[in-house]
């Protein structure tokens, strides 16, 4: 095959979600090149692949948006307090239209490897259907949780009936109507998607090794008088959002726990439990420091399941005693524990009797149980913050690959960038607050630190900027100790990787904050990039002889 010359950017990025989108917007308006590749058909990212019965947002529509145009903001109407898969896809089908953005991406192309070429102080990329490109930059836009994953069950091959994960779901309608439906996993996937399916199905059973806490989300259509509200000064609650700790304004309360009178306490769980939504963990200042105030809570939320299921015993088996409350991602539903009510659902242990094999027409567990089934839903998951970015061939200086370097576990500065790989950014990556914030605010943020990084670049006629081992290390070692302080690490969470067998327990997000992050981010800049060594094109020439 004749080679033909690779197309020249200036910033290869890489996925067409909201953060692939506001990225390409943003190199627009600075007048470098940029060009989004896509592995998916359509942009929208997480939204796009996630289509699973019952999928939605947890963060309320009038936050879980874009806040850097203001007639963006003021014009668009969520329908629901908080939206749906199909609303938001539909939202980031009106971003890229809206801001002509599709003429610069390539949809169903996958970025397949990345290699850095230390004499040019630039990129060579290539796609899986090997076009390359070579660009002064790469930008990861690909999510944190975009690498789903199923269990190497024995037998998964075997099983002759439909099989789907939540993460891959298909685009046409799925009917289980009459038909005998498995749901492995009780995380968030599962727990929106399991009320929806029961609905349809004959019979579904629940295979649940871990419960989890999930509060109502009490969604419904939206109020007028709240979204004007919301529309009312939204540039300044938009400031006022990225001033809070999860990038949402949520009502975090100051007060402690233990330092509230029992019933005072109870009353503060009620009402946020009756308003719904993950706003129940700002009921409380201390929830993720103190275990006795984390307690409270989740003695609270154990009541409400026992309240609410009639079965002791299966209420006893939804109720979470493994792990503090949010220590793993809260979940949030509609008439979930209530699901368990109905005649045509079953919910199995497989904590202590494990899911053993598929076979042709079913899945056993434990000592010999089998049952089977004309559908299995795998809600298990994902390869999550790393898989994403260790599974594209990414090579830095001296050929190391991005996946050997973080072989014990992600190491980053800021979430932005990693010792070795110049010129390589990530936005949400590990080591920011990415996960446990409001992504979108998280995504403005990052995006618009590495613009205004480039334009200062360009204008000061530099070739490559990389963070030193030293801020690297320090600022892990910083992440892990504000970790620590936090009842967060208790938890087998996919946060600390360990939903993946083998993968390295590290606690992945920054826990600091939003606000304290961000700050963090701009003195960083502010100092001329404190921490990340800057080169001059003719330095970069000079290291390669
Ligand atoms: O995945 P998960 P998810 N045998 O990893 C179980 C975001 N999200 O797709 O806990 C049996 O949480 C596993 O069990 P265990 C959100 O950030 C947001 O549900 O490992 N079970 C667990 O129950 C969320 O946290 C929204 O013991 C097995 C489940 O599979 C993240 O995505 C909606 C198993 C996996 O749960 C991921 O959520 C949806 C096995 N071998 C998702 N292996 C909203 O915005 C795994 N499991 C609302």
């Amino acid at each position: 095959m004749a080679e033909t010359t690779p197309r020249q950017l200036d910033v290869l990025i890489v996925g067409a979600g909201f953060a692939g989108l506001y990225l390409l917007h943003r190199m627009r308006a600075v007048g470098l090149s940029a060009h989004v590749y896509e592995g998916a058909s359509g942009v929208g990212g997480t939204w796009f692949w996630n289509r699973y019965p019952g999928a939605r947002c947890d963060v309320e529509s009038m936050q879980y948006s874009f806040g850097w145009d203001e007639d963006l903001q003021q014009g668009w109407k969520w329908s629901e307090r908080f939206a749906g898969q199909a609303e938001i896809l539909q939202y980031a089908n009106h971003i890229a239209d809206r801001y002509d953005l599709r003429r610069g991406i390539t949809f169903n192309t996958r970025i397949a490897a990345a290699d850095f070429n230390e004499a040019t102080g630039s990129w060579t990329a290539r796609t899986e259907q090997g076009e390359a490109i070579a660009a002064r930059y790469v930008v990861m836009a690909t999510g944190c949780l975009s690498t789903a994953r199923i269990p190497d069950f024995p037998g998964l091959k075997d099983f002759k009936g439909r099989t789907f994960h939540t993460g891959w779901w298909p685009h046409e309608p799925i009917d289980f109507t009459g038909r005998r439906v498995a749901v492995v996993g009780t995380g968030s996937s599962a727990i929106q998607s399991i009320p929806v399916i029961a609905e349809q199905a004959a019979h579904l059973t629940v295979f649940q090794r871990t419960p989890n806490f999930s509060i109502p989300t009490r969604n419904g259509p939206m109020d007028d008088e709240y979204e004007h509200w919301w529309k009312d000064g939204y540039a300044q609650k938009r400031v006022d959002a990225r001033r809070t700790r999860t990038g949402i304004l949520n009502r975090q309360s100051p007060q402690k726990a233990m330092e509230t009178a029992p019933e005072e306490r109870l009353d503060v769980y009620e009402t946020r439990w009756k308003s719904g939504g993950t706003s129940f963990m700002g009921s409380f200042a201390d929830l993720i420091t103190s275990q006795e105030a984390n307690d409270s809570a989740a003695d609270f939320v154990r009541a409400k399941i026992r309240q609410v299921v009639n079965d002791p015993k299966v209420a006893e088996l939804l109720c979470p005693t493994n792990h503090p409350i949010g220590t793993k991602r809260i979940c949030v539903d509609s008439h979930y524990f209530e699901t368990y009510n109905r005649p045509n659902v079953t919910l199995v242990d497989v904590k202590n009797a494990p899911i053993t094999h598929l076979t042709e027409t079913g899945l056993a567990w434990g000592d010999g149980a089998f049952a089977e089934f004309d559908d299995i839903v795998f809600a298990t998951g994902f390869d999550a913050m790393t898989g994403t970015l260790t599974r594209v061939d990414i090579k830095g200086r001296g050929g190391e690959t991005l996946k050997d370097k973080w072989e014990g576990g992600p190491q980053t500065y800021l979430g932005l960038m990693t010792a070795g790989f110049p010129n390589l950014f990530m936005i949400t990556g590990p080591g920011s607050p990415s996960v446990l914030s409001n992504m979108i605010v998280s995504i403005e943020q990052h995006v618009d630190w590495i613009t205004d990084c480039l334009v200062a670049m360009k204008s000061r006629g530099m070739a490559t900027i990389e963070t030193t081992p030293d801020a690297e290390a320090a600022w892990v070692a910083h992440g892990n100790v504000v970790a620590h302080k936090t009842l967060y690490p208790q938890a087998n969470s996919w946060y600390m990787g360990a939903n993946i067998p083998g993968k390295p327990r590290v606690f992945m997000p920054y826990i600091g904050g939003v606000d304290v992050y961000r700050d963090k981010c701009d003195e960083v800049a502010a100092q001329g990039y404190e921490g990340f060594r800057i080169s001059q094109p003719a330095k970069v020439a000079q290291a390669a002889e």
